[in-house]
């Protein structure tokens, strides 16, 4: 017989893939990602339209909404500005008190975080790894693999993103490829 209580999922997570109501998906291109890497030529000899990466997010609440959460999976293609990684741009949370969590689905990265005191370390990325982000804590993902590198993450719907002060200041270090290996380089 069939149980009328039973839903079918309106939302379905499927490897690096997220289909259902309330998602959005957005792609960020080289052009987006103006002043933020280090090797302004080799920014300036690439094609602003290379696709980087792209963010696909369920919002099933308001923005600002105090207690909501924004589930989103991020994938980053493969490739290099100069030596360094193809990236995200990076944020702190407008709202200090939020945290996050991100965890590897496919492929090889590194978590970079920064501080308030600019203080930056980074954790490997990989299918399976979790990592956690305390609030007030900067933080951005390179691919260092040779493929797609997919995360997800999960944070609150009133942490807000504040990426000027990025922009503005950058992270202290940068991920770059030194005789084939990663290396976070101190500025
Ligand atoms: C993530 C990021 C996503 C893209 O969902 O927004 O990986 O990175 P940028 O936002 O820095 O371009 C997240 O950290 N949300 O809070
Ligand atoms: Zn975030």
């Amino acid at each position: 017989m069939n149980d009328k209580r039973i839903y079918e999922s309106p939302l379905l997570f499927i490897k690096d893939s997220l289909i259902g109501e309330n998602v959005k998906r957005s792609l960020k291109t080289l052009a987006d990602l103006q002043g933020v890497f280090r090797n302004c030529e080799a920014y300036e000899q690439m094609s602003p339209d290379t696709l980087l990466y792209e963010v696909t997010c369920h919002m099933p609440v308001e923005e600002g909404t105090i207690g909501g959460l924004y589930f989103g999976i991020t994938k980053i293609y493969p490739g290099k500005v100069g030596g360094e990684y193809f990236m995200t741009k990076g944020h702190f949370h407008t709202n200090m008190d939020c945290g996050e969590y991100y965890w590897g689905i496919e492929g090889e990265g590194r978590l970079i975080m920064m501080d308030q005191t600019r203080k930056v370390w980074s954790e490997q990325v990989f299918p399976g790894s979790l990592h956690y982000i305390p609030g007030g804590v900067a933080h951005r993902v390179a691919n260092i693999g040779n493929s797609v590198l997919s995360f997800a993450a999960c944070w609150p719907s009133n942490a807000g993103h504040n990426y000027q002060v990025i922009l503005e200041n950058g992270f202290s270090a940068s991920l770059q490829c030194v005789n084939g290996t990663p290396q976070l380089i101190e500025i």
